[in-house]
C-alpha cells in the first residue's frame, strides 16, 4: 500500500499484519484518524476492510418494533419516550403470528437477520416469556435473530440464549462524558453491565451509538474508543446518524457535516477490523453518494425495509437499485 504520512498516524501495523484487536486505542489516536486528509482516511479504511471482508458484501437486517412507545426512559433522541410529545402511538407487545409473518416477509425479501426492538427500560419476566417464543420461532425459519429490549437483569440473557438469540443490541450511544447530556435515567455503567451479561451468555454483541447529537469530535472518538477497547469488540457496530424527531429534546440540533459521519464510520472500521459496521439510522435523508462513501469507509451492514422502529428507512426497491449501481451484494 502507499505510505501514509507516518507522522500523522502510524499505519505500520497493517504492513506488519498485527491483529488490531490486540491494540488499545487511545482517544487521541482515534482523533488522529479523524484528522487525516479524507482520501488517506478512506484508503486506510479500505485497506483494513479488504484485509478482513469481501468489500462488496453487505449484511442486511430487517428491524421491527414489537412494542412501541410509552417508554419510561428520558433518552433525548428517542420518539418513544413517554415524557416527550411526539407523533408515535403506543402499541402493546405484538402477537406472535404478526411477528412471524413480518419475519417471513423479511426473509423473502432477502434479509439474513431479523431484529426485534421493544421500547422498554428493561423487560419484565412476564414480557420476556412471549419474546422468547418469538425468538425461537424466528430462528426456526432459518433467520439469524437479534433483539433489543433494554437493560437485562441477571439470568435474562441466558434465557434469551437458550431461546436461540444470536445477537443482542444495546448501544453505548455516545462517549461517557457526553452521556449525561442525553440520558439521565440510566447510567453508562448500567449499559456496560448489560453488555457484560450478554457476553457472559455467549450471545453476539451488537453495540454502537448515535452521531450528530451535538457531541464534539473528541466525544465521537471517545465512543469509538469505548467500543474498540472492549475485551472483545462488538461483533456488530451500528453507527446511527441522529434522526431528529419533533417533540424530542434533540430536535433542532445542528446538522452534522456528512463527511464527519463518514469519518466516524472509517474510524470504527479501522479500530474494529473484524466487526460488521452498520450504517444504521439516518439513511432516509442521506444522498446515495454519501451512502456510497460510507461503504467505501468500511460500512458493511444496513437495516433493510421501509421502516426502522418508528421512523422511515429507504424503500427496499431503492436499496436494491443502490446495490446494483454500486455492485454490492447482500449477505
Ligand atoms: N429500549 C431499548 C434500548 O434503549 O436499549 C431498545 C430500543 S432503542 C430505540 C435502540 C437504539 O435505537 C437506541 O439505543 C439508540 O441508539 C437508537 N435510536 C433511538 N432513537 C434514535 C434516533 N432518533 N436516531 C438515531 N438512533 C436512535
Ligand atoms: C440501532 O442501533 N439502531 C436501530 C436498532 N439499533 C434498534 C434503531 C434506530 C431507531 C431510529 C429511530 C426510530 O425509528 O424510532
Ligand atoms: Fe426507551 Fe430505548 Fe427510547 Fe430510551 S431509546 S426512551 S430506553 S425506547
Amino acid at each position: 500500500m502507499t505510505e501514509l504520512n507516518a507522522s500523522v498516524v502510524d499505519t505500520s501495523f497493517i504492513k506488519r499484519n498485527i491483529p488490531l484487536v490486540e491494540k488499545r486505542w487511545s482517544v487521541a489516536k482515534i482523533v488522529e484518524l479523524f484528522e487525516l486528509p479524507f482520501s488517506d482516511l478512506m484508503h486506510l479504511a479500505q485497506t483494513v476492510h479488504r484485509d478482513n471482508f469481501d468489500p462488496n458484501a453487505v449484511q442486511i437486517s430487517t428491524l421491527i418494533s414489537i412494542k412501541t412507545g410509552g417508554c419510561s426512559e428520558d433518552c433525548g433522541y428517542c420518539p418513544q419516550a413517554a415524557r416527550y410529545h411526539t407523533d408515535v402511538e403506543n402499541e402493546p407487545l405484538m402477537q406472535l403470528d404478526e411477528v412471524l409473518s413480518a419475519a417471513r416477509a423479511a426473509k423473502e425479501s432477502g434479509a439474513s437477520r431479523f431484529c426485534m426492538g421493544a421500547a422498554w427500560r428493561s423487560p419484565k419476566q412476564k414480557d420476556l416469556e412471549p419474546v422468547l417464543k418469538m425468538i425461537s420461532e424466528v430462528k426456526a425459519m432459518g433467520l439469524q435473530t437479534c433483539a433489543t429490549l433494554g437493560m437485562l437483569k441477571e439470568g435474562q440473557a441466558t434465557q434469551l440464549k437458550e431461546a436461540g438469540l444470536d445477537y443482542y443490541n444495546h448501544n453505548l450511544d455516545t462517549a461517557p462524558e457526553f452521556y449525561g447530556d442525553v440520558i439521565t435515567t440510566r447510567t453508562y455503567q448500567d449499559r456496560l453491565d448489560t453488555l457484560d451479561s450478554v457476553r457472559d451468555a455467549d450471545i453476539n454483541v451488537c453495540c454502537g451509538g448515535i452521531i450528530g447529537m451535538g457531541e464534539s469530535r473528541n466525544q465521537r472518538a471517545g465512543l469509538i474508543a469505548q467500543l474498540a477497547n472492549m475485551d472483545r469488540p462488538p461483533e456488530s457496530v451500528p453507527i446511527n446518524l441522529l434522526t431528529q424527531v419533533e417533540g424530542t429534546p434533540l430536535h433542532g440540533t445542528d446538522d452534522l457535516d456528512p463527511f464527519e459521519f463518514i469519518r466516524t464510520i472509517a474510524a470504527a472500521r479501522i479500530t474494529m477490523p473484524k466487526s460488521f459496521v452498520r450504517l444504521s439510522a439516518g439513511r432516509q435523508n442521506m444522498h446515495e453518494g454519501i451512502q456510497a462513501l460510507c461503504f467505501i469507509a468500511g460500512a458493511n451492514s444496513i437495516f433493510y425495509g421501509e421502516k426502522l422502529l418508528t421512523t422511515a428507512n429507504p424503500e427496499a426497491a431503492t436499496d436494491k437499485q443502490l446495490f446494483a449501481k454500486l455492485g454490492l451484494h447482500p449477505i
